[in-house]
């Protein structure tokens, strides 16, 4: 009967078929046919509003009935009603709780199931961009789905940025977006229309799937989730032709939970014991830390093993810190492109990397050629390409620290103790003096100058943070410093990975919605923010208590020295004449933007009026308000002129009338 019931109400059964199935099963014709009315009537609801619960057995509906229907309901959910409908009731049982979306006519039937669905709550985003930072934010620090959704090809091609992003970045962001043409005038390059408008985004997605009938939309949202959420994660997109939305489709909703493949891998044994011995026989070893940790919750195991081996740990380009900074292990960032440019340790002989994706910026290899390497992570498909690996682990990074942590317990003889606990010694005596080294910033001859330094203006945010307080980072080429990142319960870290500008306060948004307890700061760059900045309204809106900050050094000042570097003693350096990185004249006042958003803010020059500003920020968050702090920022960098030349391009004067 079971089997009947989900054949038939998955399509794969005709209600002929359904009938003749619950004769066979021995059913009377009477019996047969109120099965039927009761499945398809208890269960097939007409219209948008929510689904009621599984019916209870009536006089009226013989028991047989009842439990057809109820045996329907588990898991599978029948569902008839408009595509829009079908599409939000699929997004409630993904698990969704909202959707950054931009206004599109098209969607009105989705718009008109929200209206009885609560659950599912809207987040109008005035631009697609920075919405869509602000959906992938809201994952980043909720771990939990979401969607973001656009006006076919117009409005999706404004999220593409975003989409780059989470790709590189590998958050499971799903996209969707209709296709402007329907069904039956797609193909005659109408309004909107673009060809295989999926193919677009193709290189930037993981995974991209079209709904080719209004029943099919349930499953294409589905596979959308399941793709996104399946590590290694990544963004998916999903489309249909937008008539859909307003058919009516008979459908099944079903639970992520129940598509969810459960990708969590253990490693292979025996490389686990081949990468224990590695570990303890080795004289340096040395560990690489990387995003795996912090999706996978797993930093407090990435702090047994180094502490076990007394092994230093450091970290390459990620988004997230990975390891508390405070540790006397850590050894710091990786400021250049390999590993032999750490400070220390010089001489490393086993590497282990945890989770870290590796992002190649030059033609070296990041793990040199020379030391053993062991390379843990989930992301096989980036793994083996330029490194030579000695030791694969293919695993979810938590499992795997699990079993590479007992599996060296096995192995460590009182020797071998002794000889980790000597080596903490000496890499604590380098950590200490790498932070001592660092205090030495504050040094600086420029420490108290107006506009202030950006070492400065981090420094007094850092000291102004709360102890769990969430970075968001995207101030351009600001380098990050004094906040002891600390991923298990302290200061965390959002930074950015892809690089399309523009995310910055966005994520900050996201991350606020997703993390509502916590201090969020965002720091941005005033080229970057100028990308995304109407995220802004978003906070005031949803009382999003953010504090921003703006880098403003009125310039692009790392693409000015970048270039400097490419054509060094150029022209351009001979005369001062830089098209490309001069952002004054006139100067942005971002807090009189920030006020347009509906977001109090002020100018600030000098580092005592900072402390001031940042005062009146915690009042405002405090009160449940956003706050930017436009922070006047001096250009650092070879040859910046105190008034930088600019193109005279001034149309005014050349005009004959004065119009
Ligand atoms: C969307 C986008 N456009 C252009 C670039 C190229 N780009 C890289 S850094 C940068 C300037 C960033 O300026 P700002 O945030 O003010 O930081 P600063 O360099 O001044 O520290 C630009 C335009 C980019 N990464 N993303
Ligand atoms: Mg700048």
């Amino acid at each position: 009967m079971r089997e009947l019931v989900a054949q038939y109400l998955s399509h794969s059964m005709s209600r002929r078929g359904f009938v003749g199935g619950l004769s066979k099963a021995g059913l009377t014709a009477a019996a047969a046919q109120s099965v039927l009315t009761a499945v398809t009537s208890v269960s097939y609801a007409e219209g948008a509003g929510p689904q009621p619960a599984p019916a209870a057995p009536t006089a009226s509906a013989p028991a047989a009935a009842a439990e057809a229907a109820t045996t329907a309901t588990v898991g599978a959910k029948p569902f008839q009603g408009p595509g829009g409908a079908c599409f939000a009731e699929q997004l409630i049982a993904c698990g969704v709780k909202y959707v950054f979306g931009n206004s599109a006519s098209e969607d009105a039937q989705f718009y008109e199931a929200l209206v009885d669905r609560p659950q599912l709550k809207y987040i109008l985003t005035p631009h697609e961009g920075p919405g869509a930072a602000m959906a992938a934010g809201y994952i980043k620090a909720s771990g939990e789905p979401a969607i973001v959704m656009q006006a076919a090809v117009v409005g999706m091609a404004n999220a593409i940025g975003q989409m780059f992003n989470a790709f590189k970045e590998q958050t499971p962001l799903v996209v969707y977006s209709y296709r402007t043409d329907q069904t039956r005038r797609a193909g005659r390059d109408g309004f909107e229309e673009v060809p295989n408008q999926e193919q677009i985004v193709q290189p930037i997605t993981k995974y991209s799937w079209l709904a080719r009938r209004p029943d099919m939309i349930a499953e294409t949202v589905r596979r959308g989730f399941k793709a996104a959420w399946t590590p290694p994660y990544g963004p998916a997109y999903i489309s249909w032709h937008s008539d859909f939305n307003d058919e009516r489709a008979r459908t099944e909703i079903i639970p992520q939970e129940l598509q969810d493949p459960r990708m969590r891998v253990r490693p292979n044994p025996d490389e686990v014991t081949r990468a224990a011995k590695l570990l303890v026989e080795a004289r340096m070893p040395l560990m690489v830390v990387g995003d795996e940790i912090y999706k996978a919750k797993a930093a407090t195991k990435a702090v047994k093993l180094a502490e076990m081996l007394g092994m230093p740990v450091t970290q390459v380009r990620q988004l997230y810190a990975n390891f508390p900074e405070t540790h006397p292990l850590w050894v710091g960032n990786l400021a250049g492109s390999t590993l032999n440019s750490l400070t220390y340790p010089k001489s490393a002989d086993v590497i282990i990397n945890v989770g870290n994706k590796f992002q190649h910026n030059g033609p070296a290899p990041i793990v040199p050629r020379g030391p053993k390497f062991i390379d843990m992570r989930i992301d096989y498909a980036s793994m083996g390409n330029v490194m030579l690996t000695e030791v694969p682990l293919v695993c979810d990074v938590g499992y795997g620290l699990d079993d590479l942590i007992a599996a060296i317990e096995q192995l460590m003889t009182p020797a071998l103790k002794q000889k980790a606990a000597e080596r903490a010694v000496e890499v604590r005596k380098f950590s200490e003096w790498a932070r001592g080294a660092r205090a030495q910033l504050a040094n600086s001859p420029d420490w108290d100058q107006s506009p202030i330094i950006a070492d400065r203006l981090t420094w007094e945010v850092a000291k102004f943070a709360d102890p769990d307080a969430i970075i968001v980072h995207e101030a351009g080429s600001v380098a990050l410093h004094s906040f002891d990142f600390n991923p298990l319960g302290g200061r965390e870290l959002f930074f950015y990975y892809g690089a399309h500008l523009g995310s910055g306060v966005g994520t900050a948004a996201g991350v606020k919605l997703a993390r509502p307890n916590q201090q969020v700061i965002c720091l941005v760059g005033d080229g970057s923010f100028i990308f995304g900045p109407t995220a802004l309204w978003n906070m005031a809106r949803l009382e999003l208590p953010v504090i921003t900050v703006v880098y403003n050094n009125h310039a692009y000042g790392g693409p000015h020295s970048r270039v400097i570097n490419n054509v060094p003693g150029g022209r351009m350096l001979q005369t001062g004449q830089f098209v490309h990185d001069y952002l004054g004249r006139p100067d942005m006042n971002m807090a009189a933007i920030a006020k347009g958003f509906g977001v109090e803010g002020e100018v600030v020059e000098s580092p005592m009026q900072l402390r001031e500003a940042l005062a009146r920020a915690r009042q405002h968050t405090v009160d449940g308000r956003p706050y930017l702090i436009d922070a006047q920022v001096a250009r650092k960098g070879v040859a910046w002129a105190e008034k930088p030349w600019i193109p005279p391009i001034q149309i005014a004067a050349l005009r004959q009338k004065k119009v």
